[in-house]
Formats: structure tokens, C-alpha cells, sequence
């Protein structure tokens, strides 16, 4: 019984998934789904993109059980950001993505959408989005695409952010490599992006969406 139901939740889902994402092409808006673990750093990656971005205007559709700190950091820089409280889901899906972009209004830009923390139920919701980036840290461990293989071969791009810290923590760059590459040839953008140093790899990152966004219909 309870396979039937979560069938028909993930096909209600993939159903306004696909009103999601005619409602941002009409909009020529890119939608980005950012996915990753608590603390991976998603919500600096935005602010750090959207600086590089410079003239493609950005929004931001936040994900997370409570609060609404990340929109409103990501509002004093003068990003579009609407905050959904999921209540203790660990997923966005389709049909709370639609009131965040209705919200935020666009036209013309990239959209991210940051996912609530978790390397596991985001991977099962198409929300409607054009790319699917996945924010995976060094401190997380080298090991994570062979154990969250499902979230790993979802991902269309990996950003590998706090790079700085993988002496500290020991992170076995080619052991990470061995397991990515074994489920997904997505490009990967190593990024550093700790408070007070200078930001690496971020070019990268915005480079790859620029060049999505310019390839929109
Ligand atoms: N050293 C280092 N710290 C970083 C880097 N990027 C982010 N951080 C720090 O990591 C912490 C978490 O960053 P956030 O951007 O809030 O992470 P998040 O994934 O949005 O977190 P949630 O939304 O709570 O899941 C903050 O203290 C950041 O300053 C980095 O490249 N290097
Ligand atoms: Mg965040």
C-alpha cells in the first residue's frame, strides 16, 4: 500500500514539475536546483555566484524545516529570495517551488532554488529546474559518491566548496574522483570560499550556468 501511494506522490510531483518548468521557460529564467548536505555551504555558493554573475540579474527560492536566515542574508545583498518552511520535511518538491517563484517574481535571470539539507530525498523531487548542482564538502568526507550514489548520479554539476580545508581534514582528492567518476561524468568546480580569504574556482561555477543561461530558448 505504501509503495501505490509514494508512486502517486512522485507522479503528482513530475506532473507539476513539468508546469514548473514551462512557467520559468516563459519567464527565460534558468531554475537551478541546489542540493547538499546541512553546512555544505550552499547558501554562500549562491552569494558568491551571484557576485560573479554580475549583469545576469538572481533570485533565490530558500529551502529549510524553519527559519528564514538564509533569505534574509541573501536579501542584504540585494538578491530576490523567498523563504518556504517545509515543517520538517526533508525535501522541497514541485508544488511549493511554484509560490516561491510567484513570489520572487522573475524575468530574465537565474533562479537557484536551495534544497533543504540532505544528500538523500531531494534526489527523488524534480522540481521543475534546468540543472541540478550538487554542493558537496571536503569535510564531508571523500567517501560520499560511494555511499550516496542515487544523489551523486543525479547531479548534472558537483560544486567540491571549502577546498581550503582539505589538508586539515585529510580529503583523498582522488578517492573522491574514483567514486564520482564511477556513477557520473558532471563536471566538477572546486571552490574555496572560507570568510576573509580570497575565493577560488568560483569563475568556474558561474561560467558553467552563464553558459546555460545564455543557451535558454
Ligand atoms: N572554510 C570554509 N568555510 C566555508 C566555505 N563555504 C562555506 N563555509 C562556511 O560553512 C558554513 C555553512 O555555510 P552555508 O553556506 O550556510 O551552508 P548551507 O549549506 O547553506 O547550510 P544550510 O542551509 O544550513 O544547510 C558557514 O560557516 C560558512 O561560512 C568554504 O569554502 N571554506
Ligand atoms: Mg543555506
Amino acid at each position: 500500500m505504501e509503495v501505490i501511494l509514494m508512486k502517486e506522490l512522485l507522479e503528482a510531483n513530475d506532473k507539476l514539475a513539468e508546469e514548473n518548468r514551462a512557467y520559468f521557460s516563459s519567464r527565460h529564467v534558468l531554475a537551478v536546483n541546489l542540493m547538499g548536505s546541512p553546512g555544505s555551504g550552499k547558501t554562500t555558493l549562491i552569494s558568491a555566484v551571484a557576485r560573479e554573475l554580475g549583469e545576469i540579474p538572481v533570485g533565490a527560492i530558500e529551502g529549510d524545516i524553519a527559519s528564514s536566515i538564509d533569505a534574509e542574508n541573501l536579501e542584504k545583498q540585494g538578491l530576490h529570495s523567498a523563504q518556504i518552511n517545509t515543517c520538517g520535511e526533508c525535501h522541497l518538491d514541485s508544488r511549493v517551488i511554484r509560490d516561491g517563484a510567484e513570489q520572487i517574481d522573475m524575468k530574465n535571470g537565474i533562479v537557484f532554488i536551495e534544497n533543504v539539507g540532505n544528500l538523500i530525498c531531494p534526489a527523488e523531487f524534480d522540481l521543475g529546474e534546468n540543472v541540478r548542482l550538487l554542493a558537496a564538502s571536503v569535510p564531508e568526507g571523500d567517501d560520499k559518491p560511494f555511499k550516496y550514489v542515487p544523489m551523486f548520479s543525479y547531479a548534472d554539476a558537483v560544486a567540491l566548496t571549502k577546498c581550503d580545508l582539505m589538508e586539515a581534514v585529510g580529503f583523498d582528492r582522488a578517492n573522491f574522483f574514483k567514486g564520482l567518476r564511477a556513477v557520473s561524468q558532471a563536471p566538477v568546480f572546486e571552490v574555496s570560499l572560507k570568510k576573509g580569504q580570497k575565493t577560488q574556482g568560483i569563475k568556474g561555477v558561474a561560467n558553467y550556468l552563464r553558459k546555460k543561461y545564455e543557451s535558454l530558448k
